[in-house]
């Protein structure tokens, strides 16, 4: 079938927030994005305020509101801090939302451009799970920082790379029983096709269980997982997310790295909290994935995960979540040939979250 909506990257993923600049401090000494434009007070824009991190390809809007009854302000207070748009980049903003639409989507802004002396940028918005929207950009006659409205970051913060260069998938959780809805969305709509699915054999442990389908676009680049809980013993790990969030909203992003072992080390010196497995897991690895590059020893003073597949092997690891909520965390990934989303951790990983549910008293 023919990519009837072409996606060229994701362009950026826009959090809002209960103060944008402590949240872009987070994503500064912590993760190590490098702030590059802002925009507030000083740049004319009076309701909302916004930073704009940067890592390799990685591109992170951190949004607040400076009034009472601001969108964002009513965000926050229903869903905690949590992303509000995962944004691409297209050619045409008016060929992706007309044709988006007549697929069935639901707009939420028309085609809009707006000017200043660097060229024109234009934007349009669709809604997708919950209060998540996507938007499409097209700014190819926009020689500005970011947008209009933005001026260059001028304060203090600074940065030192954790290594993180690109996003590798953004996660949806959806309600019980909607996984289907989505995944259909995400076809019709924007012409995703199903890149692999898991059900509860694969993911269930005896109290928390879910279903998973991965979404990906035209050219495999971008891909949606979308999580719905399963009925287990006990609560699920997305009923949790649902409970805390009221409603489905992005769960996790992972972001790629070239050298987990360095990544993980820089997150874990700069206070970035990681789930742990116990250490029978390392005990269990060399038989399951067989050889691989790293110091195994190093692995595990870590406590990264790692899984192979018929084309090779990743190692990935996830964090607590990092908003006050049981609700949005990240995984930090490392591949080596595999395209899979690490199967072979299900367990080790549910085990994991489990003893964070019970911890939390949500179990
Ligand atoms: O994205 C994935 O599929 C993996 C595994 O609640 C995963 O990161 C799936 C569900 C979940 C946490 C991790
Ligand atoms: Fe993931």
């Amino acid at each position: 079938m023919s990519d009837f909506l072409p996606i060229r990257h994701l362009e950026y993923v826009e959090f809002y927030v209960g103060n944008a600049k402590q949240t872009a401090y987070f994503f500064t000494y912590a993760m190590g994005f490098k702030p590059v434009a802002y925009s507030g007070l000083e740049t004319g824009i009076r309701d909302r305020v916004s930073y704009v991190v940067e890592q390799g390809d990685i591109r992170i809007v951190i949004s607040g509101a400076l009034t009472e009854t601001h969108p964002i302000a009513e965000f926050v207070r229903t869903h905690g801090d949590g992303v509000k748009d995962i944004a691409m980049r297209v050619d045409s903003v008016d060929a992706a939302f007309q044709t988006a639409v007549s697929r069935g989507a639901v707009p939420v802004m028309e085609p809009t451009t707006v000017s200043d002396e660097y060229g024109e940028y234009r934007k349009a918005s669709i809604q997708t799970y919950g209060d998540t929207i996507h938007s499409f950009i097209e700014k190819d006659n926009y020689k500005g920082l970011f947008a209009p409205g933005y001026g260059p970051y001028t304060g203090q913060f600074q940065a030192t790379s954790t290594g993180l260069v690109a996003v590798d998938h953004i996660v949806g959780n959806v309600e019980l029983g909607k996984m289907e809805e989505w995944v259909a969305y995400y076809q019709d709509v924007l012409g995703f096709t199903q890149f692999i699915s898991f059900d509860d054999k694969d993911i269930s442990t005896e109290y928390s269980a879910l279903m998973s389908k991965v979404m990906a676009n035209g050219t495999g680049r971008i891909k949606f997982p979308i999580n719905e809980p399963a009925q287990g013993k006990k609560k699920s790990q997305i009923q949790e997310y649902l409970d805390f969030y009221q409603g489905p909203g992005v769960q996790h992003m992972a972001l790629l790295t070239h050298d987990i072992l360095h990544t993980v080390q820089e997150l874990r010196n700069r206070g970035v909290e990681f789930l742990t497995v116990p250490d029978s897991y390392y005990e269990e690895l060399r038989s399951r994935v067989g050889a691989i590059d790293e110091e195994l020893d190093e692995i595990k003073r870590l406590n990264i995960l790692v899984d192979r597949d018929d084309e090779g092997y990743l190692l990935q690891i996830f964090s607590k979540p990092v908003v006050d909520r049981p609700t949005f965390f990240f995984e930090i990934i490392q591949r080596k040939g595999a395209k899979g989303f690490g199967k072979g951790n299900f367990k080790a990983l549910f085990e994991a979250i489990e003893r964070e549910q019970e911890r939390r008293g949500n179990l």
